[in-house]
């Protein structure tokens, strides 16, 4: 049932969601850009926070766990198609970061599961998250909660 739920949340209506500031992070050579969580729907207890994160260094790392405390779980996982069917799963080994990629994180692929949800998360609202990296470490970062994905002219990059 949590699989259905999360899938519903993941094709929720798009409203129109409050502008927000583009934000981005530098950890070593990752360039991390605009980390943000679908806003959840009023009994809804799960959603997911997307970013981009580029490795331009010449070393592979690994986003290992993130955790934040606005769920009682958060979990790396991925979603696939099969059968015409969205399925998703956890990432047990994280999502890898290879030296000189970019790797994205949104709605329909990779993305950061909150699980269980202590409070409603609504748009224009922000928390922190701790990312773990393999070799970039612990850093703190601020999720900014959105209706909608943030398009590309928004990303100020
Ligand atoms: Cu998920």
């Amino acid at each position: 049932m949590k699989t259905l739920v999360h899938i519903l949340a993941a094709f929720a209506l798009c409203a129109f969601g409050a502008a927000a500031q583009a934000h981005d992070y530098s950890f070593g050579d990752l360039r991390l850009t605009h980390p943000w969580a679908k806003a959840s729907l009023k009994g809804v207890p799960n959603s997911a926070a997307y970013m981009t994160i580029t490795n331009n260094g010449e070393t592979d790392d690994t986003l290992v766990a993130a955790s934040a405390d606005v769920s009682e779980a958060v979990e790396l996982h991925t979603m696939t198609m099969k059968d015409g069917v969205m399925r998703m799963r956890r990432l047990e080994d994280g999502v890898p970061l290879p030296a000189g990629q970019t790797v994205v994180l949104a709605p329909g692929g990779k993305h950061i599961m909150l699980i269980g949800l202590k409070d409603q998360l609504k748009a224009g609202s922000s928390f922190e998250m701790t990312l773990t990296f393999e070799n970039a470490g612990e850093q703190q970062i601020n999720v900014t909660v959105r209706d909608r994905q943030p398009e590309a002219a928004e990303d100020g990059a």
